[in-house]
């Protein structure tokens, strides 16, 4: 199935979205106040099947990487006003949220955008104080493993003690919400699969050491101060919105491209490692049902499925007809200085408890991202944004904040 949706030429330009944005910060922007001050941001209401009731808010970290566009996306579909924290960067980055943003003057507006960093302490408790949501999701980090060893300070403070500066400004703030942290298969690390909620933690990079961090503060705030907090233990989702670095993106979107003619290689590293890849649409289902529990818990996400990346290349070149093996080319830049060989997940716990399945495995997730960068091809030069394939996902149109 291929759906192509390219944003016509001049349409919520970044100069749009920016001057939106700027709009949409003031009446979001305030002075930091004390724990009960009142919500500055409207709380929806609306009628169904003939109650009224009260739309919930979140407030999500990292709303314009790949998970954080899905979940503004689920949520807004069910009806929830979404605040979403933004780093200030000299180029615009928001594409995977454009298509759900409108106008703040527009009464229909349930989209927010706030400027903020998970460095800066102070600003997220100003932030929360304001727009006291109902749920948090933390999903802002600095998330490539790789990466994590060229930067690990860095990746240590927003990836760790960024959940720390969050969990204190819920705290301080004296917040009455459920809180998400985005947890990780990385935390297993060498613990050999399948790994589910008593394996213990052996992390293998500075990614997954702060993760194990953030793991156990936020376990802490739950036993110490009542927070209502929750560890989702996700083990790899992908879709066309995922960094073009991750290996299975930069796989599909070499394939569309050497179909295409536009390219002829694509540089690799380790085939053999294991990774469960799970459909990320889905995984985000998963971190609001965590929220809607009776009692926080922690829970592993995943199909329960290993593939090596080697398999991920094959189910991909075969799809568009391609025979890898002519295409793909080995460099150690790729390698990492410590490699995880196998994670596979067992989510038992997530399907007894919260009714949670995953539907689409690693072969067809190919199918789906490599159908969708061949569809972005299309695009070439304007925004295209993939449309989720699962049954009873919001249509974007339904969705506009
Ligand atoms: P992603 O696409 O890399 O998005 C990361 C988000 O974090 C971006 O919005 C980024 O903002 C933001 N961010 C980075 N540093 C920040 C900082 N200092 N302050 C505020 N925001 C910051 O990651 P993802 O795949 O959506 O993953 C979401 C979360 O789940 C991450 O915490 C990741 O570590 C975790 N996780 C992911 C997977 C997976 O397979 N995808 C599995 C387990 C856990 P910019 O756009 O400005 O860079
Ligand atoms: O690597 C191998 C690489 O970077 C997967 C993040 O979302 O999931 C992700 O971390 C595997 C590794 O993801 C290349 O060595 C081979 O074994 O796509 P990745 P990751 O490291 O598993 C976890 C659960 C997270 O939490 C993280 O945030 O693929 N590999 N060749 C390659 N990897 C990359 N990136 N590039 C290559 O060329």
């Amino acid at each position: 199935m291929r759906v192509l949706r390219c944003r016509p030429r001049g349409a919520q330009s970044r100069t749009d979205l920016l001057a939106k944005l700027d709009r949409s910060c003031g009446p979001n922007l305030g002075r930091s106040g004390r724990a009960a001050a009142p919500r500055t941001c409207a709380v929806g209401l609306h009628q169904a099947r003939g109650e009224l009731k009260v739309a919930k808010s979140a407030f999500i970290t990292g709303i314009t990487g790949q998970d954080g566009s899905y979940l503004a996306e689920l949520l807004l579909g069910k009806g929830y006003t979404v605040h979403g924290l933004i780093r200030r960067s000299s180029t615009f980055n928001t594409s995977r949220i454009d298509h759900l943003y409108r106008d703040p003057h527009d009464p229909e507006a349930r989209l927010f955008l706030h400027y903020g960093d998970l460095s800066d302490g102070s600003r997220l408790v100003t932030l929360l104080n304001e727009i006291r949501p109902d749920e948090v999701y933390n999903l802002g980090a600095q998330s490539h493993v790789r990466v994590s060893f060229e930067e690990p300070t860095h990746t240590g403070d927003s990836t760790g003690i960024g959940t720390m500066r969050l969990l204190e400004a819920v705290r301080m703030t004296g917040l009455d919400c459920r809180f998400y942290q985005a947890s990780s298969s990385e935390m297993f690390g060498a613990s050999p699969p399948p790994q589910n909620e008593d394996t213990p933690f052996y992390p293998r990079s500075p990614y997954g050491a702060a993760k194990v961090y953030s793991y156990w503060v936020t376990k802490n705030y739950r036993e110490a101060y009542g927070l209502f907090a929750v560890n989702g233990i996700l083990f790899n989702h992908e879709s066309p919105r995922r960094g073009e670095t991750f290996v299975t993106r930069k796989i599909t979107r070499a394939v569309a491209r050497i179909a295409a003619g536009l390219e002829e290689h694509v540089y690799l590293g380790n085939l053999d490692a294991v990774r469960d890849w799970g459909y990320a649409p889905e995984y985000v289902e998963g971190m609001w049902r965590m929220l809607q529990a009776d009692t926080p818990d922690d829970y592993v996400v995943a199909t329960g499925t290993g593939a090596s990346v080697r398999d991920f290349v094959v189910a991909a070149f075969e799809h568009a007809g391609l025979d890898w093996e002519r295409h793909v080319r080995f460099d150690e830049r790729y390698l990492r200085p410590t490699e995880v060989d196998a994670l596979v997940g067992d989510a038992s716990k997530a399907k007894a408890l919260l009714g949670w399945q995953a539907t689409v495995l690693p072969g067809s997730l190919a199918q789906i991202m490599v159908e969708a960068d061949r569809a972005a091809l299309e695009c070439e030069g304007r925004v295209h944004i993939d449309t989720v394939q699962l049954p009873g996902w919001p249509t974007p149109g339904s969705v506009h904040g």
